[in-house]
């Protein structure tokens, strides 16, 4: 039985097979995800999002101590950015979430930037694919809200939230990071700390302050403190508000239209690049066009465009010669 039959009949063992070998980009992987497309679409999607340290794990373990009571059953997907700010990030959320870790209801997944031609976001799109494929009913995603792919993340979850602490200029950093823009919820957390009333008044400004939001929904702000749990039921019923609001509204088909198609748009880029790049190691290689681009003996647009056509050339020779590498 191939990895996708056994995932779908349970099969845990299958399930971090595949998410290992879709971090390391093998070719088996995209395969499985294939078979496992159709049995996706029915997991509700929360992202979690907020500058490191915010509390976001903690805030997660308590979320999922509620849901997994209400009998839901959880995947939760931690993007590590590996950055400098957050060195012991995986390590970190382990331990902190490492409570559920032995209850099978819930799946925990960390994942590393490293590398990815598509970047993070389609791996964590191809991750939440195996989870949804599993049966959960809830796919939480961590990340950190800084940097273009980790915000993209978020903004393709149904419902984001966006952590924030008081006394730390927070609010000039969401702008920053447009993390504004994306906020479903707001939660200010380690809210015994001085400061909390004051950030919760500059949100509200922030908030009013936004341009109108064409889904008509405005986001509402809850104080949490995330290790002792205080104020995370409410949490979980701004969440579940906001999850109505999109379907009444019929905004949650818009909603997965848009997560499909930036997941579609990452792999037809990340194909397309490696196809590209896979045909130039067997003629002239990289490093040589970029040498004579350097030397201005060409240009990076002629350049594009004589690649184009020759990929395009060869493709339709090998659409008839049938000796084209392709994935099926
Ligand atoms: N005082 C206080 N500390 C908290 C609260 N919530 C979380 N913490 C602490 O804040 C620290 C960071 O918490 P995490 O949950 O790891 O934060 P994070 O946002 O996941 O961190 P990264 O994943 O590294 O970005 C931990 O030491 C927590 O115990 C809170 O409500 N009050
Ligand atoms: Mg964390």
């Amino acid at each position: 039985m191939g990895l996708a039959e056994r995932i779908l009949k349970g099969d845990v063992r299958a399930a971090a097979r595949l998410m290992r070998d879709i971090d390391d980009d093998l070719p088996d992987a995209w395969h499985e995800l294939k078979k496992l497309y159709p049995k996706t679409g029915r997991a509700y999607i929360i992202g979690v999002t907020g500058l490191p340290g915010s509390g976001k794990s903690t805030l997660v373990d308590k979320i999922v101590e509620i849901f997994r009571k209400e009998g839901k059953t959880i995947g939760i997907v931690a993007v590590d950015p590996t950055s400098p700010f957050t060195g012991g990030a995986i390590l970190g959320d382990r331990i902190r979430m490492q409570r559920h870790s032995t209850d099978d209801g819930v799946f925990i997944r960390s994942l590393a930037t490293r590398g990815y031609l598509g970047g993070i976001s389609r791996s964590t799109h191809d991750i939440i694919n195996v989870m949804d494929a599993m049966g959960k009913d809830i796919i939480i995603v961590e990340t950190v809200g800084v940097g273009q792919d980790e915000v993209e993340i978020v903004n393709t979850a149904h419902t984001s939230i966006v952590v924030t602490v008081p006394g730390l200029g927070d609010e000039v950093q969401i702008i920053k990071a447009g993390l504004l823009e994306i906020a479903d919820i707001f939660v200010i957390n380690k809210s015994e700390r001085e400061g909390a009333e004051k950030l919760e008044q500059e949100l509200r400004v922030m908030i009013e302050m936004a341009p109108p939001r064409q889904d008509g929904w405005t986001p509402p702000i809850f104080k949490t403190e995330a290790v002792l749990g205080k104020g995370v039921f409410e949490l979980i019923y701004g969440v579940s508000r906001h999850r109505n609001s999109l379907i009444e509204s019929k905004k949650l088909d818009g909603k997965n239209k848009l997560r499909t198609k930036k997941h579609f748009l990452k792999l037809l880029q990340t194909r397309l690049l490696e196809s590209v790049l896979g045909r130039m190691e067997e003629g002239e290689t990289l490093d040589k066009m970029l040498q004579q681009l350097v030397d201005r003996k060409g240009n990076p647009y002629g350049l594009v465009e004589k690649i184009m056509r020759e990929h395009l050339k060869s493709h339709l020779r090998s659409d008839h010669g049938g000796k084209g590498k392709t994935h099926s």
